[in-house]
């Protein structure tokens, strides 16, 4: 593939947009090899994904503005599935996605990440949605999904007036769970790199949930996305059918088995939970 890369690291994967030259952005080639990659992931093997872009300075810069500046109507329509359509895989995929936002996350790049489990970034992410200033509304989920993740009224500000913000103000608003730094040794050198740091902490998070039993992830991530698009009385019975689901695994067996031997050593649930 020439814009994505794919890594497998044990049980995570590590999926790259590589087109640093135009800042991640956007083309219909970087969405279909992004398709692709998802659907060809070892979900055998690996159980958590973590999203990035290439180089220290942009996650994806947006849609690429020159590839839709000549859009027809019927073309701009189509664009706007494909997209669309990777963006739901992402959110729906079976396993958990994490993404690593290293730098510029503006309009399709911001609406990408929304459509990952959990967002952490670097000190120098840039959030926004400049859609408006552009001409157009956001079109890859930005006006739904921004207003679900942090408040309606901080939505509309950064949609309306198209300003971006910094990662500090993305932590304060629940936009992203975490904003990670360079570390410099005492004489002020640099021992790792934002980006660095950033890969660490996104291969912790994901190694931490790759731990767990793999069912019981996957129907968590499914009780919560579903049990979000519908009200209360029937999210509690999504809930209850994928907690009914987890007494068929040996997953479940083994874990509660662990706690009732008092081993130590499995309590930490280390154990090789098995997929199915
Ligand atoms: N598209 C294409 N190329 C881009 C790009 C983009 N979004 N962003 C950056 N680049 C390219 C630049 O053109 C430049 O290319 P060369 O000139 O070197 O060939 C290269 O990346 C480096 O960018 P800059 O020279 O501009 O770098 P700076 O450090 O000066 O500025 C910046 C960085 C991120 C502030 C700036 O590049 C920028 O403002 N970029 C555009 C950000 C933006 O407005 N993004 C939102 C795009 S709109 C739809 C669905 C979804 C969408 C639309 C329709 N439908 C349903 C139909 C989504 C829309 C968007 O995402």
């Amino acid at each position: 593939m020439e814009f994505v890369l794919y890594e497998v690291k044990d049980r995570i994967a590590i999926i790259t947009i590589n087109r640093e030259s135009a800042l991640n952005a956007l083309n219909s080639q970087v969405l279909d090899e992004l398709s692709e990659t998802l659907d060809n992931v070892d979900l055998e093997q690996v159980r958590c994904l973590i999203l990035t872009g290439a180089g220290e300075k942009s996650f994806v810069a947006g849609a690429d503005i020159a590839e839709m500046s000549t859009l027809t109507k019927k073309e701009g329509e189509a664009f706007g599935k494909k997209g669309n359509d990777v963006f739901r895989k992402l959110e729906t995929f079976p396993i958990p996605v994490i993404a690593a936002v290293n730098g510029y996350a503006l309009g399709g790049g911001c609406e990408i990440s929304m459509s990952c489990d959990i967002r952490i970034c670097s000190e120098n992410a840039v959030f926004g949605q400049p859609e408006a200033g552009l001409g157009i509304t956001p079109g890859f989920g930005g006006t739904q999904r921004l207003a679900r993740l942090v408040s309606p009224g901080y939505a509309k500000q950064m949609i309306y007036t198209a300003r971006n913000i910094k990662a500090a103000e993305a932590l304060r608003i629940g936009l992203v769970n975490d904003v990670i730094g360079a570390t410099a040794d005492e004489a002020g050198n640099v021992t790792a790199t934002a980006k660095e740091n950033l890969m660490a902490a996104a291969e912790k998070m994901a190694n931490g949930i790759a731990m767990q039993a793999p069912i019981a992830v996957r129907n968590c991530k499914k009780a919560i996305n579903e049990g979000l698009q519908t009200d209360i009385d029937k999210a509690i019975v999504i809930e209850e059918k994928l907690f009914g689901d987890c007494f068929e695994t040996e997953d479940q067996k083994a874990g509660m088995g662990n706690f009732l031997e008092k081993d130590k050593e499995k309590k930490l649930k280390v154990v090789p939970f098995k997929n199915r």
